[in-house]
């Protein structure tokens, strides 16, 4: 029985990545003082700096930079504030290694910014939603588009979401922002859709969706979870935080089982290794 697979290519900005070949790594890097894993680990640039070439070193294939955290409850920052902690260290990265940067931002100052710095990929947890300034943005740099789907908004998302269907709401959601992204301009081919797991969605919401992975490639558009290190992991496992790999893992691999495309990822080293020898599974099928 042959596995489930996505789309063959992905383009931004005049790249081309072939998904034929193997899935993809996206490294996480946050440059927030209060992301829910990582928090001020990484609001020194230097430090920032030195973990996006250790993720690189591992086989991050994209690095991802954000500048404002969006756990359940955080408080939006300013777009001054947001491109003050991201674009000294996209200047760095830019300069120095030749993976493609992408910028989680919502915002679409701080994505005409970061792409007029260079950025590839906008990864936006609205999803495109209002009246599409930030995917203009992206048409207007050929840049890449991540589309994820939050119910509400990081404020009040985990305020007893409810869903008749989960699936039947994302795959709706996200088919018709990324037809409202292509009418904008955004390249077909440069889309990438996220069921955003963890973003307004109980603990069962997030394994139905895990495990109904492969009916999104019915959008025709590859597909990227973030599953790291995250609320729903702890619960199913009763761990904290930083005792979430093997939960983290488990979701990754049967993602790539089911034809995803890209994982985003604090721990890229051993995702990449686990990503070698599904990757060999799914090539046999
Ligand atoms: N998850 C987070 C942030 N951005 N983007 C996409 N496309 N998919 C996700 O699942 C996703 C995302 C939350 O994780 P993290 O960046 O580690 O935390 P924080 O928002 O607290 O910085």
């Amino acid at each position: 029985m042959a596995l489930p697979t996505g789309p063959k290519r992905f383009r931004c900005r005049g790249r081309l990545l072939d998904l034929t070949e193997r899935s993809r790594v996206v490294g996480i890097l946050n440059l927030t003082p209060d992301s829910f894993s990582d928090g001020g680990r990484f609001s020194d640039p230097e430090a920032a700096v030195d973990q996006a070439r250790r993720m690189v070193e591992e086989g991050a294939d994209i690095l991802e930079l954000g500048g404002e955290s969006t756990r359940p409850g955080a408080v939006a920052v300013t777009a001054d504030e947001e491109l003050r902690r991201v674009v000294p260290v996209l200047r760095r990265l830019r300069s120095e290694l030749a993976v493609p940067l992408a910028v989680d931002t919502y915002k679409p100052e701080v994505a005409r910014a970061v792409l007029d710095e260079g950025a590839e990929i906008i990864n936006d947890v609205y999803g495109a939603r209002g009246e599409g300034h930030l995917a203009i943005e992206v048409a207007r740099a050929g840049a890449g588009l991540v589309i994820m789907h939050m119910k509400g908004t990081p404020r009040d998302m985990q305020v007893d979401p409810f869903y008749e269907d989960v699936v039947v709401e994302v795959l709706a959601f996200l088919q018709d922002r990324a037809a409202f992204s292509e009418r904008v301009g955004v390249d077909p081919e440069s889309i990438i859709l996220d069921p955003g797991l963890g973003f307004g969605k109980r603990l069962e919401d997030n394994l139905v969706l895990l495990g109904r992975l492969s009916e999104f490639h019915r959008l025709g558009k590859p597909v990227m979870i973030g599953p790291s290190r995250k609320s729903f992991v702890g619960k199913v496992l009763d761990l904290p935080v930083g005792e979430r790999w093997e939960g983290t893992a488990a979701c990754v691999g049967a993602a790539i089982l089911q034809g995803v495309a890209f994982v985003r990822v604090h721990e890229v080293g051993p995702t990449v290794r686990l990503n070698r020898m599904l990757d060999a599974i799914r090539k046999a099928h």
